[in-house]
């Protein structure tokens, strides 16, 4: 009897308190996680180890398209999160792999992102530019379309010099993609003297390199030209670039005339272009 005392007394209760303390510590510890699950630091265990969210925005279906990036190392992926945020996929030709599996990421930094009915045709779009610091000035871009819970890839850019604007040019409310690059970027006048800009339409389930139906944009870069072709009389190492220069004329010429005419056909002009 004095035993039974004696086992209750120093481990029978104890043993009872102590479970009663952890349950009561669970129960309070689930409820707040489940009350912040819906916070961006909320539950990330099922993302690929060492990758954190950045930033992520909400799909129609509750689903999230995330950018997430390394704990060490540089670079951003784009992904698709469940409504939990658990890793489902890289959007195409946006994976991250770290550095010892080859070094290949889409950006390092994000320039600007929206999601939204871009084209106006019901269904979302994601575009996304991003910046890869360096002397290329490179702002990949990349367009998505999401549909039947995934992403398929619409259009990407990857050019030097390069910047990517959303503007409904014609007011028929599905945005156009004004596309400003240069024809290459491997050096200074490159990337001066050689300035392009293209215009995509949504039109037939896609977006088309449209830019004859733009005039007034090609009458602008016809003002550039004459400027640049000016400036190149005065400087010897841009004297290279002239045929270039006067190609990219007679093609913004073409589109003003109204024939789809593409810049990127003046490339075979400079001197020992390569194609990367
Ligand atoms: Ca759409
Ligand atoms: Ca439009």
């Amino acid at each position: 009897m004095v035993k039974l005392r004696f086992l209750l007394k120093k481990i029978i209760i104890p043993v009872i308190v102590m479970v009663l303390i952890i349950t009561v510590f669970l129960i309070i510890k689930s409820t707040y996680d489940s009350n912040n699950k819906g916070e961006i630091k909320g539950s990330f265990t099922k993302l690929p180890s060492g990758l954190n969210s950045l930033v992520e925005k909400q799909l129609p279906d509750g689903q999230f398209v995330a950018i997430l990036d390394h704990e060490v190392f540089t670079g951003l992926g784009i992904a698709l999160l469940d409504k939990d945020h658990g890793f489902i996929q890289w959007l195409p030709e946006a994976e991250y792999l770290s550095p010892n599996k080859g070094d290949k990421y889409p950006g390092q930094y994000v320039d600007w992102w929206e999601l939204s009915d871009i084209n106006n045709d019901g269904k979302t779009e994601l575009a996304i530019e991003l910046i890869i610091s360096g002397s290329s000035l490179s702002h990949p871009f990349h367009l998505y379309q999401y549909l039947d819970g995934s992403f398929r890839l619409l259009l990407k850019f990857e050019d030097g010099v390069n910047h990517t604007e959303l503007v409904d040019l014609d007011n028929n409310s599905s945005k156009e993609i004004l596309y400003s690059f240069a024809l290459s970027s491997i050096g200074w006048y490159e990337r001066t003297y050689i300035p392009w800009k293209e215009v995509w339409t949504w039109r037939d389930g896609k977006y088309q390199l449209a830019n004859n139906l733009y005039p007034d944009i090609y009458q602008e870069m016809l003002l550039k030209y004459d400027e640049l072709m000016k400036d190149s009389q005065e400087n010897e190492l841009a004297q290279p670039y002239q045929p270039v220069i006067k190609c990219l004329e007679e093609k913004a010429k073409l589109n003003i005339s109204g024939t789809l005419a593409d810049g990127k056909d003046c490339r075979n002009l400079i001197h020992g272009y390569k194609n990367f």
